[in-house]
């Protein structure tokens, strides 16, 4: 799952599609030019074999990269012996390519099946997982890259870094202990930590944790030159699990989150990142030989993993899986120095809604607006309108909630305004009140839920429905 390259290698990708910009935009999805599959692979982990998904490209890698101005347009085949749908997370394709079931556009795709899609992609990190059950869990997740003229120009190595969670165990019986952790021999708190007065973090105890499929003890070693310059493309596509970043002490400027442009910020503590975010790092290696660790660390624990940047003649220590102390809980810090590159600009809001999350650990009974996705209360807008989220966290879990289909602005925190990032899942920490903003330009029917996906899975999602 190396995800490092030339601009030669951009090149000749972009090359190949580049005859693409040609044909008049696809009516009949009769030949896409690429492919993706779903796919069951063995791997190890902890030195134990697992059957788990994965997304497969069309170029050697998992996922998809693609070039300046082409169209994602990709057949995707499945072949992972059960019903699957994928969701193109943070892009915005009209709403039956979205890759979902739930609001009625999309059938499942058959085992031994293919769906085709053809859509103008949004640029930057963004990614693809399944939103079907919970195979999120079992890795069908993989990232989706949409380089811009920008990048090429700068020349720059790239690594792309996707974080899991793992389990050997079923999601299912995860799921199901949760639900009724409050039974005799429920097993699914085991994770869980509540502290008093502070919040309730990690409700799901997990085996490893992954970067590129890999744990520290064996993990990716991305060559890089000395005194180089990198962009580190990060997506968080654990399910359950937020992460700290830290680059170590390689000067690290942060350049879009979720694929969107941000203020250039120059960072020099761990950064957050919750489930479903990305964060797009440009680093600044040292002149010298050496080996620079790229390490994520879970929320409110020791656990940690990552990958390791080294030069040729570098020495490569091995780093322990676990880290001296634990983490804090990620929270909103970064969030609040974060400004759009490009905001959604002036104009009044036409329309607010109120969006309480609710629910507690314990009970496991996650409710947007007091519902469940059973019973949820569509979120109604009308096209053309400015529409805000006041999203108030009555609960003492933190909830990264993603909005399919659009692309929003953060415009304040706890009261306070800014002009903050644009991007498509944003962190509401406990007792908070966030409101984002967006325009509702993209008809039809839109999930908007948490994406821990077991409060997803417990009912924690509703929709945007345009009237
Ligand atoms: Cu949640």
């Amino acid at each position: 799952m190396t995800i490092s390259f030339s601009r030669r290698q951009i090149l000749s990708a972009g090359a190949a599609t580049g005859a693409l910009g040609f044909l008049p935009p696809a009516t009949s999805f009769a030949a896409p030019a690429r492919h993706l599959r779903a796919v069951k692979r063995a791997i190890e982990v902890n030195g134990k074999a697992a059957s788990m998904y994965a997304i497969e490209g069309d170029d050697g890698l998992d996922g998809a990269r693609l070039a300046p101005g082409e169209r994602f347009a990709f057949s995707l085949q499945n072949s992972c012996g059960t019903p699957t749908i994928i969701h193109w997370h943070g892009q915005t394709p009209p709403v039956a390519q979205d890759g979902v079931t739930a609001t009625g556009y999309e059938q499942p795709i058959a085992s031994g099946a293919a769906a085709a899609y053809d859509y103008a992609p949004r640029p930057g990190t963004h990614w693809m997982h399944s939103h079907f059950g919970l195979q999120e869990q079992q890795l069908m997740a993989a990232p989706l890259i949409v380089h811009t003229a920008e990048d090429l120009r700068a020349d720059t190595q790239e690594v792309t870094l996707l974080l899991h969670d793992f389990t050997f165990k079923d999601p299912a019986e995860i799921l199901s202990s949760l639900t009724t952790a409050s039974a005799p021999g429920g097993m699914g708190m085991m994770g869980g930590m509540s502290m008093g007065n502070g919040p309730d973090l990690n409700d799901v105890d997990f085996d490893a944790y992954l970067a590129n499929g890999r744990t520290l003890d064996d993990p990716q070693i991305v060559q890089v030159e000395r005194g180089g310059q990198m962009r580190l493309r990060l997506i968080n596509g654990a399910t359950a699990t937020a992460f700290w970043i830290d680059t170590g002490g390689v000067p690290t400027k942060l350049l879009a989150v979720d694929g969107d442009a941000v203020q250039p910020l120059d960072i020099s503590a761990p950064m957050p990142v919750a489930q479903g975010q990305r964060l797009d790092l440009l680093l600044a290696l040292p002149a010298g030989e050496g080996a620079y660790p790229v390490l994520a660390q879970r929320e409110g624990d020791v656990a940690r993993t990552g990958l390791i940047l080294a030069t040729p003649a570098a020495k490569i220590l091995k780093l322990s899986l676990q880290a001296d102390r634990p983490a804090g809980a990620c929270g909103v810090s970064l969030e609040a120095y974060l400004q759009a590159q490009a905001p959604l600009g002036n104009r009044p809001i036409d329309r607010v809604h109120r969006v309480v999350l609710a629910g507690s650990m314990a009970a496991y009974d996650w409710t947007i607006n007091g519902k469940t996705w059973k019973n949820h209360d569509p979120l109604l807008v009308k096209q053309g309108e400015r529409v805000a989220l006041d999203i108030f966290n009555h609960s003492m879990m933190a909830h990264p909630m993603h909005l399919h289909g659009h692309h929003f602005q953060v415009l304040a925190i706890n009261g306070h305004p800014l002009s903050g990032a644009m991007r498509d899942t944003v962190l509401v920490p406990p007792m908070a009140l966030m409101r984002i903003a967006f325009d509702a330009n993209n008809p039809g029917r839109w999930l908007f839920h948490c994406h821990n996906l077991y409060h997803m899975a417990a009912g924690m999602m509703t929709e945007l429905r345009y009237v």
